[in-house]
């Protein structure tokens, strides 16, 4: 290669280097390549969530998951083959109660019709979170698209970044700063557990043996821990029994998680933590003092920075053809 040869290759590795590193997410990515994309999506939302009304909460965790470990890629999705090693994230501790997979199948096989290779599973993940909240009378945020799918999924990795329900505070500030979101976002985002459900394992410490002194959490509402107890968690092993954790409003995207926080009433240690600091209590009274709508704008806010974590875009990555693998 003569000189100026190199310094052409040069410009277009530098170049090369510039479109896969900085490209950005954008609105409507798909509006030329697949234009009906984010509407078969919506559509077949609006079609199976009524028949599956707690689906919403498992897809927004799904969604959660994903950005946490390697950025919003959907490494979730793959499974264990010989090229992705044995143990993908999908079958690691904080996935056993991950649910929603079936259902990001069938809107990608719908797509894989309409346009063969161009919607990413990545993409779809996001966009299913915020179009299922949407269709329970939840909030909206903006979801920019053009997130390629990783090619590495890593069991081991999900320990790391994933907060566990045991967490408090410091830890889950920690955890949340390593993926550029802070305080504000935690206290935020943890309002996603106004719906859904806990599984008893994921607090029955709280309830029977609290960091090893054989009795219940003391900032756990002692009511309350009797109460569940009695009817929900009735043994300290119990794995299968779930619990609402917005008990009254599981299935309605409102503010009472909060209100059952400063009632000392959050499920898990995770959501008592938040309670444990001026800064994140204040940021607790604000959004009750607000209206529904700031609770929506601020969740939104912080939606919309989550689904960009370490996202692959441009020539990065690919786009799977079948979510649960590599091609
Ligand atoms: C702050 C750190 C967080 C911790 C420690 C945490 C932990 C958990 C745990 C342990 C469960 C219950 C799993 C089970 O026992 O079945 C759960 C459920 C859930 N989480 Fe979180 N979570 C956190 C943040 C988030 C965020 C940021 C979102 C979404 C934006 C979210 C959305 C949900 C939803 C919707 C459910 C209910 C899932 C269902 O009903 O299937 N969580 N979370
Ligand atoms: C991926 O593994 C799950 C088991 O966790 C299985 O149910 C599913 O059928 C597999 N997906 C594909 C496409 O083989
Ligand atoms: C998964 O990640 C762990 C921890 O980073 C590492 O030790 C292990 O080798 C990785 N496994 C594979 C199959 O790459
Ligand atoms: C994967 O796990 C199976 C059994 O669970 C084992 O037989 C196999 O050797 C493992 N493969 C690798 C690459 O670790
Ligand atoms: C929070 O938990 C971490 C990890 O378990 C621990 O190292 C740390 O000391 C705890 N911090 C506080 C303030 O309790
Ligand atoms: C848990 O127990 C350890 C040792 O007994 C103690 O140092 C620590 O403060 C306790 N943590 C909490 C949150 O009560
Ligand atoms: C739960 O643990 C207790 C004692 O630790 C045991 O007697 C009981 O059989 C266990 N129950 C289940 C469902 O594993
Ligand atoms: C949905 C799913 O694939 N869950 C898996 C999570 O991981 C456990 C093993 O740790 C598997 O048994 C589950 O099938």
């Amino acid at each position: 290669m003569n000189t100026f040869g190199s310094f052409v290759f040069v410009i277009v590795v530098v170049l090369g280097l510039f479109e896969s590193g900085h490209a950005d997410l954008q609105m409507g990515f798909y509006s030329k390549s697949c234009p009906k994309a984010e509407k078969i999506v919506q559509d077949y939302v609006n079609k199976h969530i009524p028949n599956a009304p707690s689906l919403p909460a498992a897809l927004i965790r799904l969604h959660f998951h994903d950005c946490f470990v390697r950025g919003c890629d959907a490494s979730i999705l793959l499974n264990s083959t010989s090229s992705t090693g044995n143990q993908t994230e999908k079958f690691a501790i904080p996935n056993l109660t991950v649910r929603g997979f079936g259902f990001i199948d069938g809107v990608k096989s719908l797509l894989e019709k309409e346009c063969p290779g161009i919607v990413s599973c990545a993409d779809i993940i996001t966009l299913v979170a915020r179009d299922s909240i949407v269709a329970t009378g939840g909030p909206s945020w903006k979801v920019p698209t053009g997130r390629r799918d990783g090619l590495i999924s890593n069991g081991t990795e999900t320990l790391g970044p994933i907060p566990a329900p045991t967490s408090n505070l410091s830890t889950l500030q920690t955890d949340f700063s390593r993926q550029g979101l802070d305080l504000k976002d935690l206290v935020v985002l943890s309002g996603a557990h106004t719906v859904g459900f806990g599984h008893c394992s994921s607090f029955s410490a709280r309830l029977y043996n609290f960091n090893g002194t054989g009795n219940p959490d003391p900032s756990f509402d002692s009511e309350y821990v009797a109460n569940l107890k009695a009817r929900k968690c009735k043994s300290a092993n119990d794995t299968t029994t779930r619990v609402e954790m917005d008990p009254g409003s599981v299935r309605t995207f409102d503010l009472s998680y909060y209100t059952l926080l400063l009632k000392r009433r959050g499920l898990f240690q995770s959501d008592a933590a938040l309670t444990t600091s001026s800064t994140t209590k204040a940021l607790i009274t604000q959004l009750l003092q607000g209206s529904i709508e700031n609770f929506y704008a601020e969740f939104a806010k912080s939606m919309e920075k989550m689904g960009q974590i370490g996202v692959l875009t441009g020539s990065s990555g690919e786009v799977r053809k079948n979510c649960a693998f590599v091609n």
